[in-house]
Protein backbone atom coordinates (compact mmCIF):
# COMPACT_ATOMS: atom_id res chain seq x y z
CA UNK A 1 0.00 0.00 0.00
CA UNK A 2 1.54 3.38 -0.87
CA UNK A 3 0.61 6.29 1.51
CA UNK A 4 0.68 9.83 1.52
CA UNK A 5 2.94 10.62 4.11
CA UNK A 6 2.73 14.38 5.94
CA UNK A 7 5.93 15.57 7.50
CA UNK A 8 6.61 16.01 11.21
CA UNK A 9 8.24 19.35 10.55
CA UNK A 10 8.53 20.56 6.80
CA UNK A 11 10.52 22.91 7.22
CA UNK A 12 13.32 21.42 7.83
CA UNK A 13 16.18 21.21 4.60
CA UNK A 14 16.97 17.82 4.67
CA UNK A 15 19.02 18.42 1.15
CA UNK A 16 22.62 18.80 2.49
CA UNK A 17 21.51 14.96 3.42
CA UNK A 18 19.86 13.97 0.51
CA UNK A 19 23.03 15.02 -1.48
CA UNK A 20 25.56 13.52 0.57
CA UNK A 21 23.59 10.73 0.34
CA UNK A 22 23.32 10.84 -3.57
CA UNK A 23 26.61 11.68 -4.23
CA UNK A 24 27.98 8.36 -2.29
CA UNK A 25 28.77 5.06 -3.67
CA UNK A 26 29.35 2.93 0.09
CA UNK A 27 27.45 4.03 2.86
CA UNK A 28 27.74 3.04 6.47
CA UNK A 29 25.25 2.98 9.06
CA UNK A 30 26.27 3.26 12.52
CA UNK A 31 24.64 3.75 16.10
CA UNK A 32 25.97 4.57 19.32
CA UNK A 33 27.28 1.97 22.37
CA UNK A 34 24.61 0.03 24.02
CA UNK A 35 22.43 0.74 21.12
CA UNK A 36 18.44 1.33 22.27
CA UNK A 37 15.63 0.92 20.07
CA UNK A 38 15.82 4.51 18.42
CA UNK A 39 19.15 3.28 17.38
CA UNK A 40 18.74 0.25 16.12
CA UNK A 41 15.37 1.22 14.32
CA UNK A 42 16.76 4.02 12.37
CA UNK A 43 19.37 2.30 11.37
CA UNK A 44 17.49 -0.91 10.14
CA UNK A 45 14.85 1.48 8.27
CA UNK A 46 17.56 3.73 6.71
CA UNK A 47 19.24 0.45 5.88
CA UNK A 48 15.96 -1.01 4.48
CA UNK A 49 15.18 2.27 2.22
CA UNK A 50 18.47 3.07 0.74
CA UNK A 51 19.60 -0.95 0.06
CA UNK A 52 15.37 -0.75 -2.01
CA UNK A 53 17.29 2.53 -4.14
CA UNK A 54 20.23 0.25 -4.93
CA UNK A 55 22.86 2.05 -2.42
CA UNK A 56 25.60 0.01 -1.51
CA UNK A 57 25.17 -0.06 2.35
CA UNK A 58 26.72 -1.73 5.26
CA UNK A 59 25.85 -1.53 9.14
CA UNK A 60 28.35 -1.27 12.28
CA UNK A 61 27.85 -0.92 15.72
CA UNK A 62 30.22 -1.56 18.50
CA UNK A 63 27.83 -3.54 20.50
CA UNK A 64 26.09 -5.20 17.38
CA UNK A 65 21.93 -5.29 18.15
CA UNK A 66 20.45 -5.68 21.61
CA UNK A 67 18.31 -9.08 21.72
CA UNK A 68 14.80 -7.46 22.05
CA UNK A 69 15.46 -5.82 18.49
CA UNK A 70 16.79 -8.79 16.45
CA UNK A 71 13.28 -9.46 15.05
CA UNK A 72 13.55 -6.72 13.08
CA UNK A 73 14.75 -7.11 9.28
CA UNK A 74 18.24 -6.43 8.33
CA UNK A 75 19.10 -7.42 12.23
CA UNK A 76 21.69 -10.27 11.31
CA UNK A 77 23.47 -7.84 8.65
CA UNK A 78 24.86 -5.43 11.89
CA UNK A 79 28.27 -6.06 12.26
CA UNK A 80 30.07 -5.83 15.99
CA UNK A 81 32.88 -5.21 18.06
CA UNK A 82 35.88 -3.43 17.29
CA UNK A 83 36.78 -2.38 13.92
CA UNK A 84 39.95 -3.70 13.11
CA UNK A 85 40.18 -2.37 9.19
CA UNK A 86 42.14 0.41 8.20
CA UNK A 87 39.19 2.25 6.92
CA UNK A 88 35.29 2.24 7.01
CA UNK A 89 34.32 0.88 4.00
CA UNK A 90 32.01 3.63 3.17
CA UNK A 91 32.73 6.96 1.93
CA UNK A 92 30.23 8.31 3.69
CA UNK A 93 29.25 7.67 7.24
CA UNK A 94 25.86 8.19 8.95
CA UNK A 95 25.42 8.87 12.96
CA UNK A 96 22.26 7.70 14.06
CA UNK A 97 21.06 8.72 17.68
CA UNK A 98 24.42 9.94 18.79
CA UNK A 99 25.04 12.92 20.31
CA UNK A 100 29.08 12.50 20.29
CA UNK A 101 31.73 11.02 18.09
CA UNK A 102 33.02 9.01 21.64
CA UNK A 103 29.74 7.02 21.94
CA UNK A 104 29.74 5.83 18.49
CA UNK A 105 32.87 3.84 20.28
CA UNK A 106 35.09 3.52 16.81
CA UNK A 107 38.87 4.16 16.50
CA UNK A 108 39.88 7.44 14.01
CA UNK A 109 40.61 5.39 11.47
CA UNK A 110 36.84 4.24 10.67
CA UNK A 111 36.17 7.82 9.51
CA UNK A 112 39.53 8.20 7.35
CA UNK A 113 38.48 9.42 4.00
CA UNK A 114 34.84 9.40 4.30
CA UNK A 115 32.01 12.06 5.01
CA UNK A 116 30.69 11.88 8.20
CA UNK A 117 26.57 12.89 8.42
CA UNK A 118 25.43 13.25 12.21
CA UNK A 119 21.40 13.09 12.65
CA UNK A 120 20.49 13.55 15.93
CA UNK A 121 17.74 14.90 18.14
CA UNK A 122 19.73 15.08 21.52
CA UNK A 123 19.69 18.99 22.40
CA UNK A 124 23.44 18.27 24.10
CA UNK A 125 24.62 16.91 20.70
CA UNK A 126 28.41 17.92 19.72
CA UNK A 127 27.91 18.80 16.00
CA UNK A 128 31.06 16.42 15.11
CA UNK A 129 29.47 16.02 12.18
CA UNK A 130 30.91 17.20 8.60
CA UNK A 131 26.97 17.31 7.67
CA UNK A 132 24.79 17.65 10.95
CA UNK A 133 21.02 17.77 11.61
CA UNK A 134 19.93 18.07 14.95
CA UNK A 135 16.86 18.56 15.71
CA UNK A 136 15.70 18.47 19.93
CA UNK A 137 11.62 18.82 18.98
CA UNK A 138 11.88 15.31 17.10
CA UNK A 139 10.70 12.66 20.05
CA UNK A 140 13.11 10.06 18.03
CA UNK A 141 15.64 9.74 15.43
CA UNK A 142 13.50 7.46 14.04
CA UNK A 143 11.03 10.01 13.36
CA UNK A 144 13.78 11.99 11.70
CA UNK A 145 14.34 9.05 9.58
CA UNK A 146 10.61 9.72 8.73
CA UNK A 147 10.83 13.12 7.67
CA UNK A 148 14.04 12.00 5.33
CA UNK A 149 12.33 9.53 3.61
CA UNK A 150 9.73 11.63 2.94
CA UNK A 151 11.64 14.51 1.58
CA UNK A 152 13.41 11.74 -0.35
CA UNK A 153 10.04 10.51 -2.26
CA UNK A 154 10.81 7.29 -0.72
CA UNK A 155 7.99 5.25 0.26
CA UNK A 156 7.17 3.05 3.14
CA UNK A 157 7.82 -0.47 3.29
CA UNK A 158 6.56 -2.38 6.09
CA UNK A 159 10.54 -2.77 7.23
CA UNK A 160 11.24 0.41 7.43
CA UNK A 161 7.73 1.09 8.59
CA UNK A 162 8.42 -1.59 11.63
CA UNK A 163 11.64 -0.41 11.88
CA UNK A 164 10.55 2.98 12.48
CA UNK A 165 7.57 2.12 14.66
CA UNK A 166 10.41 0.59 17.03
CA UNK A 167 12.30 3.31 17.28
CA UNK A 168 9.32 5.50 18.30
CA UNK A 169 7.30 3.44 20.22
CA UNK A 170 10.87 3.21 22.50
CA UNK A 171 12.04 6.31 22.49
CA UNK A 172 8.51 7.89 23.65
CA UNK A 173 8.29 5.33 26.58
CA UNK A 174 5.24 3.61 24.11
CA UNK A 175 3.86 7.30 23.33
CA UNK A 176 3.69 8.39 27.25
CA UNK A 177 6.40 11.34 26.74
CA UNK A 178 5.84 14.62 26.46
CA UNK A 179 7.31 14.64 23.21
CA UNK A 180 4.27 12.63 22.41
CA UNK A 181 2.57 15.01 20.04
CA UNK A 182 -1.14 14.59 18.12
CA UNK A 183 1.94 14.49 14.23
CA UNK A 184 4.02 11.69 16.23
CA UNK A 185 0.18 9.54 16.65
CA UNK A 186 -0.63 10.79 12.95
CA UNK A 187 2.80 9.51 12.06
CA UNK A 188 2.47 6.58 13.88
CA UNK A 189 -0.69 6.09 12.26
CA UNK A 190 1.02 6.16 8.68
CA UNK A 191 3.24 4.01 9.67
CA UNK A 192 0.74 1.25 10.83
CA UNK A 193 -0.75 1.54 7.76
CA UNK A 194 2.67 0.82 6.23
CA UNK A 195 2.49 -2.47 7.70
CA UNK A 196 3.89 -1.60 11.09
CA UNK A 197 2.12 -4.24 13.78
CA UNK A 198 1.90 -2.78 17.35
CA UNK A 199 1.08 -5.76 18.95
CA UNK A 200 3.71 -8.07 17.51
CA UNK A 201 6.38 -5.01 17.72
CA UNK A 202 5.29 -4.69 21.34
CA UNK A 203 5.71 -8.49 22.58
CA UNK A 204 8.80 -8.53 20.97
CA UNK A 205 10.08 -5.50 22.42
CA UNK A 206 8.43 -5.82 25.80
CA UNK A 207 7.29 -9.18 26.86
CA UNK A 208 10.17 -11.13 25.49
CA UNK A 209 12.27 -11.16 29.06
CA UNK A 210 14.18 -14.04 29.88
CA UNK A 211 13.75 -15.74 33.57
CA UNK A 212 17.27 -14.68 34.44
CA UNK A 213 15.76 -10.48 33.49
CA UNK A 214 13.00 -10.79 35.99
CA UNK A 215 15.72 -11.93 38.78
CA UNK A 216 17.53 -9.23 38.00
CA UNK A 217 14.90 -6.71 38.35
CA UNK A 218 13.82 -8.51 41.76
CA UNK A 219 17.82 -8.06 42.75
CA UNK A 220 17.57 -4.05 41.52
CA UNK A 221 14.38 -3.09 43.21
CA UNK A 222 15.81 -4.61 46.19
CA UNK A 223 18.56 -2.16 46.27
CA UNK A 224 15.77 1.16 46.35
CA UNK A 225 16.56 4.12 48.33
CA UNK A 226 14.34 6.91 48.34
CA UNK A 227 15.78 10.13 49.47
CA UNK A 228 15.60 14.02 49.28
CA UNK A 229 12.12 14.00 51.00
CA UNK A 230 10.77 11.10 48.80
CA UNK A 231 11.85 13.44 45.64
CA UNK A 232 15.15 10.72 44.46
CA UNK A 233 15.00 7.68 43.64
CA UNK A 234 18.23 5.26 43.74
CA UNK A 235 18.76 2.23 42.82
CA UNK A 236 22.18 -0.01 41.69
CA UNK A 237 23.29 -3.34 40.13
CA UNK A 238 26.62 -4.93 41.23
CA UNK A 239 29.07 -7.10 39.53
CA UNK A 240 27.85 -9.52 42.10
CA UNK A 241 24.55 -9.08 40.49
CA UNK A 242 25.12 -9.97 37.49
CA UNK A 243 26.62 -13.46 38.82
CA UNK A 244 23.91 -14.45 41.11
CA UNK A 245 20.96 -13.70 38.23
CA UNK A 246 22.61 -14.81 34.96
CA UNK A 247 21.65 -11.84 33.78
CA UNK A 248 23.55 -9.49 31.48
CA UNK A 249 23.36 -5.59 30.53
CA UNK A 250 20.20 -5.76 27.92
CA UNK A 251 18.13 -7.24 30.63
CA UNK A 252 18.75 -4.16 32.83
CA UNK A 253 16.89 -2.06 30.33
CA UNK A 254 13.70 -0.18 31.26
CA UNK A 255 14.63 -0.75 35.41
CA UNK A 256 15.26 2.49 36.16
CA UNK A 257 11.64 3.58 35.64
CA UNK A 258 10.54 1.64 38.19
CA UNK A 259 12.36 4.41 40.10
CA UNK A 260 10.60 6.72 38.23
CA UNK A 261 6.97 5.82 38.88
CA UNK A 262 6.92 6.65 42.58
CA UNK A 263 4.82 8.72 43.08
CA UNK A 264 6.76 11.95 44.58
CA UNK A 265 10.36 11.26 42.82
CA UNK A 266 11.26 13.58 40.56
CA UNK A 267 14.42 12.05 39.67
CA UNK A 268 15.42 8.52 39.36
CA UNK A 269 19.02 6.95 39.91
CA UNK A 270 20.10 4.17 38.22
CA UNK A 271 23.91 3.07 38.82
CA UNK A 272 25.40 0.05 37.20
CA UNK A 273 28.77 -1.74 37.14
CA UNK A 274 30.41 -2.14 33.91
CA UNK A 275 30.07 -5.45 32.61
CA UNK A 276 33.71 -5.45 31.69
CA UNK A 277 35.66 -3.35 33.54
CA UNK A 278 36.27 -3.00 37.60
CA UNK A 279 35.53 0.04 39.13
CA UNK A 280 33.61 1.69 36.08
CA UNK A 281 29.93 2.95 36.40
CA UNK A 282 27.01 3.74 34.09
CA UNK A 283 24.97 6.20 35.73
CA UNK A 284 21.46 7.01 34.48
CA UNK A 285 18.92 9.85 35.16
CA UNK A 286 15.54 10.35 34.58
CA UNK A 287 13.21 13.58 34.99
CA UNK A 288 9.58 13.47 35.66
CA UNK A 289 8.10 17.23 35.39
CA UNK A 290 10.66 19.58 36.14
CA UNK A 291 14.18 18.61 36.58
CA UNK A 292 16.18 19.11 33.87
CA UNK A 293 18.40 15.86 34.22
CA UNK A 294 20.47 16.70 30.84
CA UNK A 295 21.57 19.09 32.79
CA UNK A 296 22.46 17.45 35.99
CA UNK A 297 24.20 14.69 33.80
CA UNK A 298 26.33 17.14 31.73
CA UNK A 299 27.47 18.47 35.55
CA UNK A 300 29.37 15.04 35.34
CA UNK A 301 30.72 14.85 32.21
CA UNK A 302 27.63 13.19 30.93
CA UNK A 303 24.71 14.36 28.52
CA UNK A 304 21.73 13.29 27.30
CA UNK A 305 17.60 15.32 27.04
CA UNK A 306 15.89 17.05 30.26
CA UNK A 307 14.02 14.03 30.61
CA UNK A 308 16.65 11.10 30.07
CA UNK A 309 20.39 11.59 30.46
CA UNK A 310 23.41 9.47 31.68
CA UNK A 311 27.11 9.36 32.44
CA UNK A 312 30.40 7.44 32.49
CA UNK A 313 32.16 7.17 36.20
CA UNK A 314 34.99 6.13 38.10
CA UNK A 315 36.04 4.92 41.28
CA UNK A 316 34.11 2.44 43.91
CA UNK A 317 30.64 2.03 44.07
CA UNK A 318 30.38 4.31 47.45
CA UNK A 319 32.57 6.97 45.44
CA UNK A 320 30.50 6.97 42.49
CA UNK A 321 27.46 7.22 44.97
CA UNK A 322 28.60 10.26 46.82
CA UNK A 323 29.60 11.82 43.89
CA UNK A 324 26.38 11.74 42.19
CA UNK A 325 24.84 12.31 45.15
CA UNK A 326 26.04 15.41 45.58
CA UNK A 327 25.42 16.29 42.26
CA UNK A 328 21.41 15.75 42.87
CA UNK A 329 21.54 17.37 45.96
CA UNK A 330 22.37 20.61 44.40
CA UNK A 331 18.94 20.24 41.94
CA UNK A 332 16.93 20.49 44.99
CA UNK A 333 18.92 22.92 47.18
MN1 LIG B 1 16.83 8.67 20.52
Amino acid sequence: MSVQLQALFSEVNWQPIITAIDAADKIVLITHCNPDGDGIGSQLALYDALTDQGKSVQMFNFDGVPRIYTFLDHADKVGRGQWLSDSSGGDLIIALDCGSKGRLGMPDAFYKGATLLNIDHHASNQLFGDINLVDARYCATGAMIFDLLRAMGISLTKATASAIYTAVLTDTASFRLSNSTSAVYRMAADLIDAGAEPWPISVNVYESRPLAGLKMMSACLDTLQVHHEGRSAWVHITHEMYESTGADVEDTEGLIDYARSIDSVEVAVFIRCDERREHCWKVSFRGKTWVDVGALAASLGGGGHAYASGCLMRGTFDEVRSTVEQAVSQVFA
